[in-house]
């Protein structure tokens, strides 16, 4: 079959590379969906393109990567919201039977479609700023056939948008109603049954653990983690969020993928992230919106050279938001991240964050060729717009993309 040969040209690259290097007078050529040469446009290897796109001089990055969302669920927790604004704090609500449980409730009570249909617009807002790749977990279902029903409306939502999805699995989010008292029962259980039934359904990429006071303890995260090891199922926990369990350092010995929060996470935390260690993947929305006081210690992580992700967190409790750039903003303003940093956040460094590291978020032959125009004078105002959408144009697969509606 003929790979279409494409020769994206006039455009200043933040690649995103090892180097971290700019170019500004470059140019790419894409074969297929991928690329196949990065480079200065007085360099452009002699080549009969198929198409060839002037790009204006504009800005070009790899397509941006969600890392961490709940995106798929039902109803929203904006009283809980108003509670917490009038002091009463997540963990106290959540130990009231409200908190995760009050979405269980709604997202057992929706059909397929009706999930698809509410999550569709956050998908769409995430897509509008040049998100080509998230991550979706379930979590808010709790029985195998709701747990079932979220990463099945995950998978649809990555067919019906021009989006790549990466589905986890997050029954253990919190312990369901029914299983009150008998967590390591209810563990025993996704371990033994249910990881292995989504995983033959196709349903499952990665498995998560919110190992926390109010979710599940590091023994138990150690269970499903050997289950998932077991089946060659990738893991990631949500570490130190609320408090230091001792997750990461679980996490880092079974080579998790990530750590998500890592707000508690001191030192020894980050240099069990050093080097090629798991992504520390921070989500400032949530610590935004729950008014956390104790940031992650970015300048430990930064030191021991672990690499930092930014994520949008989407969830109807502590992260009620769709902007991937607000995140990044956050990320550079409350934690101290450099625009840089932010940049890879969620380009290279959330890519390795879903294990596609040699595949996604970067500018370079071989890579997927998922990169957006921007509407910038300079990549620092990609953390530095709130609110403010600066994309110009999305190309996915070397497609530029009409939209922002779904593309079936
Ligand atoms: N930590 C979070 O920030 C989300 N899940 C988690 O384990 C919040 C989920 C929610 O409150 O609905
Ligand atoms: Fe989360």
């Amino acid at each position: 079959m003929h790979q279409p040969l494409k020769l994206w040209r006039n455009a200043r690259l933040a690649t995103c590379d090892a180097a971290g290097r700019h170019i500004e007078r470059g140019a790419l050529l894409t074969r297929g969906e991928r690329i196949d040469w990065v480079g200065e446009e007085v360099a452009v290897p002699a080549a009969n393109a198929d198409e060839v796109h002037d790009l204006g001089g504009a800005w070009v990055t790899p397509a941006l990567i969600d890392c961490h969302t709940h995106l798929v669920f039902a109803g929203t927790r904006a009283e809980e919201y108003a509670q917490r604004l009038r002091g009463t704090s997540y963990e106290q609500i959540a130990r009231a039977g409200g908190g995760i449980l009050s979405t269980v409730r709604a997202v057992r009570a929706a059909s397929e479609q009706q999930l698809f249909d509410e999550s569709a617009p956050r998908l769409a807002a995430l897509i509008a700023e040049g998100v080509t790749t998230l991550e979706i977990k379930s979590g808010y279902g709790l029985t195998l056939a709701d747990e079932a029903k979220m990463l099945r409306v995950a998978r649809a939502l990555g067919r019906a948008f021009p989006v790549t999805v990466r589905t986890t699995l997050l029954a253990a989010h919190t312990v369901p109603p029914e299983y009150r008292g008998r967590s390591q029962e209810y563990v025993e259980l996704i371990a033994r049954e249910w990881l292995p039934a989504l995983l033959a359904e196709g349903l499952v990429d990665a498995l998560d653990v919110f190992c926390e006071r109010i979710g599940f303890s590091v023994a138990e995260a150690e269970t499903l983690f050997a289950a998932a090891r077991a089946l060659d199922v990738p893991v990631k926990m949500h570490a130190e969020q609320l408090s230091n369990l001792g997750g990461t350092l679980l996490a880092a010995r079974y080579g998790a993928l990530s750590c998500d929060h890592l707000e508690y996470a001191g030192s020894a935390e980050a240099a069990a992230l050093a080097g090629g260690g798991p992504v520390a993947v921070l989500l400032p929305v949530a610590f935004y919106c729950l008014a956390e006081k104790h940031p992650p210690p970015v300048a430990a992580l930064r030191a021991a050279g672990a690499a930092m992700a930014v994520a949008s967190d989407c969830n109807p409790g502590s992260a009620p938001g769709t902007s991937l750039l607000t995140a990044m903003s956050m990320a550079t303003r409350l934690f101290g991240l450099t625009a840089e940093e932010a940049l890879l956040g969620v380009t290279r460094h959330a890519a390795r964050a879903l294990g596609l590291g040699a595949s996604h978020g970067v500018l370079a032959p071989g890579y997927a060729a998922d990169f957006i125009v921007w509407n910038v004078r300079s990549v620092e105002e990609l953390g530095y717009w709130i609110g403010f959408n600066p994309r110009r144009t999305v190309v996915r697969a070397a497609e530029v993309m009409r939209w922002p509606s779904p593309t079936s």
